[in-house]
Formats: C-alpha cells, sequence, structure tokens
C-alpha cells in the first residue's frame, strides 16, 4: 500500500481540557487520557459499548476533531443525555472561509485498549447504533464513514437526523470491506455533518457495537477466464479505492447501468474534479496527481501470475477501456505496484481522446523485471492517476472491462 500517513493529521485538532478547537486550530497528535475504566458490556449479547461519555478519558480525550470540526465537549444537562449522567455536546462548525469544501468530522478511534475493548478489528462487526439529538428546528444531514490506514475511508452511509432524539443505525459487511481494507485493523468511526450557515448544536450518546459470533470468512472472488474486473459482478464496486491525497479533488467513483458508457453491462463511472486554481500550471516539475486504484487486496485474489507472458501462439496484455466524456484529450498515468506495495512499472503515456472509447493494452511482458517480486506475477494495487494541475474542468470518465487480453502472433486482431 502507497502510504498516505500525512492525509488527515494535516487538519487534525485535538479535543483538550473541557471545550475546543476554534476554526483554524490545528493540532497533530492523537492523546489518549490515562485513566482506565472497565469494557462497556450491555445486556444485548455481543453488544459492546463504545463510548457514553460517562468517563471523559476513555469517551471524550481520544476523540480526533478534523476539517475544522467546531466544538465538541462534554454535557451534563440530563434534557440532552440518553443514558447515565453525560454525553457529548458538538457543535459542527467547519470553516466556510478556510475551505468549504470541507465537512467538520469528528473522528471516534476504535483502538479502545483502556477501556478494554478491541474494536479495531471489524471483521465480525455487523452493526454500529449512536444515539444523537439534534436541537436545531431543521433536519441536519450526516455521513458516516470507517476509516482504514492511511485515512482511506469506507463504508460511506448517510443520515438525516430530525430534530430531537435519532437512533443512527450504520451497518458494516465486513465481507466487502474486506475486500480492499484491512478489517482487522480499522482506525476510526468518523461522523461528518453538512456546513450550514448556522451550525446545529448536537447531542451524542451510546454508540454500541454489534457484534456476530459467526467467524469472518474473506468473501469468495469469482471472475470469468481472462478477466480481472468487468465490474459486473456485484462485488466489484467494492474494488476501487479513491486516492484521499487532497481532500478537495478525490475522485467520486460509481458504478454506471448507462449502457451508452458501458462497453458490456456496467461500467465505473469515474468524476474527476477539475482544478479549480488551487494548483498552478505550466511548471510540471511541481504536478500533483490524483486517481484510484484496483485494490491491493482484490488484484491478488486475481491471480494474475496465472497468466504467461506468451506462449506459442499468442502474447498477452492487461488491457483496459476507458471513454472519456470530457471535452479534450485525457493523459493517464498508471503505476503498478506489487504486493509488497513497491512500484515495478510506471506507464505514462496513456492519451484518452475526448467523446471515444479507447483500449489500453500494454503487454504483461512490459509489466515484468523478470522476478517473480517486481512483475505482474506478483501483483498488488493498481493506481490510475491524472494531473490535477491541468484538468481545467470537471471532467467524468467511465472505465470497463479490465482484462488479460491475447494477441495473436502471427498478426489479426487482438482476442478477448
Ligand atoms: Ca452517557
Ligand atoms: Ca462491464
Amino acid at each position: 500500500m502507497k502510504t498516505k500517513k500525512w492525509l488527515s493529521l494535516l487538519l487534525t485538532a485535538v479535543l483538550s481540557g473541557t471545550a475546543l478547537a476554534a476554526c483554524g486550530t490545528q493540532g497533530t497528535s492523537e492523546s489518549a487520557g490515562d485513566s482506565s475504566s472497565a469494557s462497556g458490556e450491555v445486556s444485548t449479547p455481543n453488544a459492546v459499548v463504545l463510548y457514553d461519555f460517562e468517563d471523559y478519558a476513555t469517551d471524550v480525550e481520544p476523540l480526533v476533531l478534523l476539517n475544522y470540526f467546531g466544538k465538541a465537549d462534554r454535557n451534563s444537562d440530563k434534557a440532552y443525555v440518553h443514558g447515565g449522567e453525560y454525553s457529548l455536546r458538538m457543535v459542527p462548525e467547519g470553516c466556510p472561509s478556510e475551505n468549504s469544501a470541507l465537512a467538520p468530522t469528528l473522528k471516534f478511534p476504535l483502538d479502545l485498549q483502556k477501556k478494554g475493548v478491541d474494536a479495531a478489528d471489524v471483521s465480525q462487526t455487523t452493526r454500529i447504533s449512536a444515539q444523537i439529538y439534534n436541537a436545531a428546528d431543521e433536519e441536519v444531514t450526516m455521513q458516516t464513514q470507517l476509516q482504514f490506514f492511511g485515512g482511506d475511508t469506507a463504508n460511506a452511509q448517510s443520515h438525516t437526523l430530525a430534530p430531537g432524539w435519532n437512533t443512527v443505525l450504520i451497518s458494516v459487511d465486513a465481507q466487502i470491506l474486506g475486500l480492499s481494507y484491512d478489517i482487522f485493523d480499522c482506525k476510526g468511526l468518523l461522523f461528518a455533518f453538512g456546513l450550514s450557515e448556522e451550525a446545529p448544536t448536537l447531542y451524542m450518546d451510546d454508540i454500541i457495537l454489534y457484534r456476530t459470533e459467526t467467524p469472518y470468512t474473506p468473501m469468495e472472488i469469482t471472475l470469468d477466464e481472462y478477466e480481472i474486473c468487468s465490474f459486473d459482478k456485484l462485488y466489484q464496486q467494492y474494488v476501487i479505492v479513491p486516492y484521499n491525497r487532497f481532500e478537495n479533488y478525490i475522485p467520486e467513483v460509481s458504478l454506471n447501468t448507462d449502457v451508452a458508457y458501458a462497453r458490456n453491462g456496467r461500467s465505473l463511472r469515474v468524476m474527476m474534479l477539475g482544478n479549480d486554481g488551487s494548483f498552478q500550471t505550466g511548471n510540471s516539475s511541481s504536478y500533483s496527481y490524483t486517481g484510484f486504484s484496483l485494490s491491493a487486496g482484490f488484484m491478488e485474489e486475481v491471480h494474475m501470475e496465472q497468466y504467461p507472458e506468451e506462449d506459442d501462439e499468442y502474447t498477452y496484455n492487461f488491457s483496459f477501456w476507458v471513454y472519456n466524456a470530457g471535452s479534450s484529450q485525457q493523459r493517464l498515468f498508471i503505476h503498478f505496484y506489487n504486493a509488497d506495495g513497491d512500484v515495478y512499472k510506471s506507464v505514462t503515456d496513456i492519451y484518452v481522446p475526448a467523446g471515444e472509447w479507447e483500449e489500453v493494452s500494454i503487454p504483461l511482458s512490459e509489466l515484468t523485471a523478470g522476478t517473480s517480486n517486481t512483475s505482474y506475477r506478483n501483483s498488488g494495487e493498481i493506481y490510475i492517476n491524472w494531473e490535477i494541475n491541468t484538468l481545467l474542468e470537471d471532467r467524468v470518465m467511465y472505465y470497463d472491462e479490465f482484462y488479460v487480453t491475447r494477441t495473436p502472433k502471427s498478426g489479426g486482431d487482438t482476442q478477448a
């Protein structure tokens, strides 16, 4: 995996004392207190209380404020407490003047050793619930996500908070998450709120995690012959991981069902956000890139090593189709990583004309340095990316039919 540690730390502010972090205040550590409390088991079997805000050191100090969150502190007004003596009071102000696109986000770490709870292992987690009181007169929109290594987020779910108490339910499908993320080491649960003129005041209490006793088994990956990813199998919408380094330019990926923009069945729709002036142009040495990956965990299941570079009749290629719905040519870059996270090949000369399907085909013989560890035979993440600087419009591109294709040695058409 590429290391993406910088990520959220850049905009992290930490709870300290009893109140906190005004707009623009930033910190970088994720400290926790040193007092301990008993494991928060409740009466329902396999239910574990993660945060009830009764113990400041275990329930409030570990919280991480992201994207200029606003205020978060402990509340003892019983009108806004769901259980026990305390809840968490939140005012997700964000910082529109700083950066209007960033949703104020509160992170609840899942490494709760001080509570005696190993919640970071979500392999047997089925859902998480939270009680949230909305003190505003209007509905509040909220998104929850799980955060993994390097700040990659997944399991995004949208919620609407009505005025008064709300029970928020977050479903977790470990088999799907396990296709692309380390589900044995989930870093945290994120609550992100929509920016508004006047930030609502919200109260949270009783974040409870539910587990199944059924042991985790990885999802079985089924593929047709020569298939890498067609986007026609249900699990395949979960094998794509957007790059998260530049928060305002994270590609929006989704499955497309419009046959006009698919080679066959469904395709991958990728919304690329254009440079709004944040990045300079004209100096390629300082260009920045973003993109998306076929995840390492998935590519290891594809077993590219089953394909030869060539045989008596054919040479073999890594191929896919891409449609550029933008108004000008789009250049793409591909970095091929091995299972150890090292780049063994970069392809940088892919140019996709506007308004056409383009087949990209790279001979497997170019994706190898001869040893199994530095070739497609030990394939990990495949990262398709582009320059942010030179993309001067929002652009949609579609991808389909990642396959190993064969080219007859005697010449002639490439065959799937
Ligand atoms: Ca409580
Ligand atoms: Ca397809």
